[in-house]
């Protein structure tokens, strides 16, 4: 049947009498229905993807894409009347993950369903996830984001478990999202959901009463964890996602014949950073319920787990107090002081333990121990997790650390955010791309062809004007399209130091002023959410709008000059910014980032990174040559060895040079302080100058410089648009296709 024919079997009329919103349902039933027929592998072993964060993004283009009907579909609704991009408008954005953990986990999946692997993902159904940022008064607020309409994309299962708290006992049901893979088969991403949450226990903005576990475990994704009950309630919920899970995989195990003692040849389960570590006790203690003895048990699980490490920031890396968890899960703590006396009796060297001298339970050292692999995110993360964080360890277990360098769909983030690209690569090369990306290769042969550097250009202008009315419409602030678009969007953290950029509009800011012209207009795009209770970064956003607000309406710069903070950043807004960018921004402190996967996104759309020698912008680096990067800063050695000393004094750097001096007093400057807020402004200024724990003053000047370059090259659109092109054809390397492919090849074995 033509797709027209199913979709209007769908909705019971014509498409050109539907309205877009009745044609968004047809095509999710459809999609689904379509989806289901070609579900999965039913291999003896199968892959459970553990995490607490998805960031899955919209699903029906990508879907169409995966099922191979886009095109047909588009053109079909477009003889109608109808428009794909309109109808695609109705769906929310789940925003079940904070930034890239969660979005690596989504493209995961979808390649495993690509390259056909028996896999799926297991996670929670946060019914407001993380919050929707909404600017007021030069300052983030934030709001519930409800992204569960009456027609989603989750599918309710009969399947529900019990989950027993010390206090409490509460249901568990399982939802189910459709995962398409690309020509291939169906995967499934299971959300498990309390059941009987109470959206009303929702107070203004995102508060909640935290105590009541009953209604609230599954209604936002990592509460605000300032204080004690936002802590528990996290145990809670990390407790109910591998409670859930742990009981599924027995489950699913068993009904395909396991004896449980032989777990590990049935399941393999990926625990994606610390906040599914709970699943080892809870697996342990499951399996002792079920007739196993403790060792035998403890064995089984740890040939089962294998373990990502995603940051080295040590405040990132989860640490629980015993006495939280006995007030939660009490039934882990015998099994936890088992695994730790284990360690103790075998080892001397504190660092190694799992409860430590003040009664924390360190999560990852429980992973390391009792798992079969441990793996960093890109090739200079794990050496640092091999040589320095984590070097006790790999004394111990050489062979279970190893790498597994970040990758990206290609499906999402070119095939469906850059069609214009899409197709000329088509044009030049073919479609094997499409299923090989290192295809992508051959387009080196058009490395001096002047009419497909042209038609880069043309491509990348087209994106551009896209983008300027996106944001003229969604924000009312009028960019110039013939401008540079130089873009940094991902979490606001001071790591990340989106200050540094910000200290380079200044600067700009005032060069302009005093008529040091730049010869190209120059945009600046900033997009990242901070974390509620995270002040400094509160306000840096602050400072940045400030900014906006002060370029935008000053008339002697504007034409120049112009800044944009786009407002709640998201996947959906990821894939329009994306393909717009000239300059990728990745100018984390070296060492600090573990890998970035914007960069690679970034990369595969022709933009060229400005960036240090940070997590995968090496790889990049490698990849493309010195002369189609721009590498500034201090190296992670150097880094690393600075914080050793201790010997970093930012107020050295404020008093010696003269221009930052000038830049960070213009933080809180007559003008600044006008449209800011003096306590947030202030603080901010005193943090740089005082402490600047990520140091932006010593990289300051290269940084500077090397931006300036790269303006400078801009010019030349040629040869900009060569070093476009062979950023595109060495981008290959980062598909997630081959990031898995090596996880199942060395890892999983599925
Ligand atoms: C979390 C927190 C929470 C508490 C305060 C400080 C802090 C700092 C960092 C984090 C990040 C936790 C883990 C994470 O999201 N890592 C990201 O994982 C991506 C996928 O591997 C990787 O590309 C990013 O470089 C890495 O930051």
């Amino acid at each position: 049947m033509k797709v027209l024919d199913r979709i209007e079997n769908q909705l019971g009329k014509k498409v050109s009498e539907a309205t877009n919103e009745e044609i968004y349902v047809g095509l999710l039933k459809l999609v689904n229905q379509m989806a289901e027929c070609k579900s999965g592998n039913n291999a003896k072993k199968k892959l459970y993807y553990i995490s607490a964060e998805f960031l899955i993004g919209k699903l029906l283009s990508n879907n169409l894409i995966n099922l191979g009907i886009y095109d047909e579909v588009r053109e079909e609704l477009k003889k109608a009347g109808k428009d794909l991009c309109e109808i695609e408008e109705f769906e929310n954005e789940p925003s079940l993950g904070n930034g890239g953990l969660g979005r690596l986990a989504a493209c995961f999946l979808d390649s495993i369903a690509t390259l056909g692997l028996n896999g799926d993902g297991v996670g929670l159904n946060y019914h407001f996830g993380l919050f929707k940022q909404v600017f007021k008064n030069n300052t983030q607020t934030t709001m519930p984001d409800a992204w569960i309409s009456d027609n989603n994309w989750l599918n309710k299962t009969d399947i529900t478990y019990n989950i027993k708290f010390k206090d409490k006992n509460v249901v568990s049901r399982m939802y189910d999202i459709n995962v398409t893979g690309y020509n291939n088969q169906t995967n499934k991403l299971h959300l498990f959901d309390i059941e009987g949450i109470d959206e009303h226990i929702i107070e203004e903005g995102i508060g909640f009463d935290k105590n009541q576990i009953d209604k609230n475990l599954t209604l936002f994704l990592y509460p605000d964890d300032s204080d004690e009950a936002g802590r528990i309630l996290r145990i809670y919920q990390q407790y109910f996602l591998v409670s859930s899970a742990a009981q599924l995989i027995i489950d699913e195990c068993i009904s395909k014949g396991s004896n449980l003692k032989d777990l590990n040849e049935y399941a393999v389960i990926q625990i994606n950073d610390t906040h599914p570590t709970m699943v080892i006790p809870e697996l342990i203690r499951l399996l002792c319920e079920r007739g196993l003895e403790m060792d035998e048990a403890i064995e089984v699980v740890k040939k089962t787990c294998a373990y990502t490490n995603h940051t080295i920031l040590a405040e990132a890396l989860e640490k629980w107090p015993m006495e939280y968890l006995k007030k939660a899960v009490p039934q882990l703590i015998p099994i936890i002081e088992v695994l730790d006396n284990k360690i103790r009796r075998k080892y001397s060297n504190e660092k190694l333990y799992i409860i430590d001298c003040v009664e924390r339970v360190h999560m990852a050292h429980i992973d390391i121990h009792y798992s079969f692999s441990v793996n960093g995110v890109a090739s200079l993360h794990t050496d640092i997790l091999q040589n320095e964080e984590l070097n006790e360890f790999y004394k111990i277990y050489p062979d279970k650390f190893n790498n597994k360098t970040n990758g990206i769909t290609f499906r999402r983030w070119l095939l469906k955010s850059n069609k214009q690209l899409t197709n000329y690569i088509e044009q030049l090369i073919g479609d094997e791309f499409k299923k090989d990306s290192f295809e992508l290769k051959k387009l080196l042969e058009y490395m001096n062809d002047e009419n497909a550097l042209k038609k880069l250009l043309e491509i990348k202008a087209e994106k551009k004007a896209e983008l300027k009315d996106y944001i003229l419409k969604e924000q009312g602030i009028e960019v110039d399209e013939n401008s540079i678009f130089d873009i940094q969007v991902k979490r606001l953290h001071e790591y990340k130091r989106q200050q540094l950029n910000m200290l380079f509009v200044i600067k700009k800011y005032l060069d302009i002023k005093n008529g040091d012209k730049p010869s190209t207009p120059i945009t600046v795009i900033f997009g990242a959410k901070a974390a509620p209770a995270y002040v400094i970064a509160q306000d840096i956003i602050h400072a940045i709008l400030c900014l906006q607000q002060i370029v935008n309406n000053d008339n002697d710069v504007n034409k120049y000059l112009k800044v944009v903070m786009i407002e709640n950043y998201n996947v959906t807004r990821a894939e329009k910014l994306i393909p717009a960018c000239d300059i990728s921004e990745q100018i984390s402190l070296a060492s600090k980032e573990a890998s970035g996967t914007g960069n690679m996104k970034f990369m595969l759309n022709g933009a060229i990174t400005l960036g240090t020698e940070d997590g995968a912008n090496v790889e990049i680096h490698q990849l493309v040559g010195d002369d189609n990067i721009y590498i500034f800063g201090d190296s992670s050695d150097v880094v690393v060895e600075r914080y050793k000393n201790g010997d970093y004094i930012a107020r050295e750097y404020y008093e010696k040079n003269n221009d930052i001096k000038k830049i960070v007093d213009f933080i809180v400057c007559e003008n600044m302080l006008k449209v800011g807020n003096k306590e947030r402004l202030e603080r901010l200024k005193n943090e740089l100058i005082n402490k600047d724990w990520f140091m932006t003053f010593p990289d300051f000047d290269e940084y500077v410089q090397v931006r300036e370059k790269a303006y400078k090259d801009y010019e030349n659109r040629l040869l900009w648009s060569k070093k476009m092109l062979i950023n595109i054809a060495n981008a290959g390397y980062f598909s997630s296709d081959r990031t898995i492919e090596e996880y199942n090849r060395e890892i999983w074995n599925v």
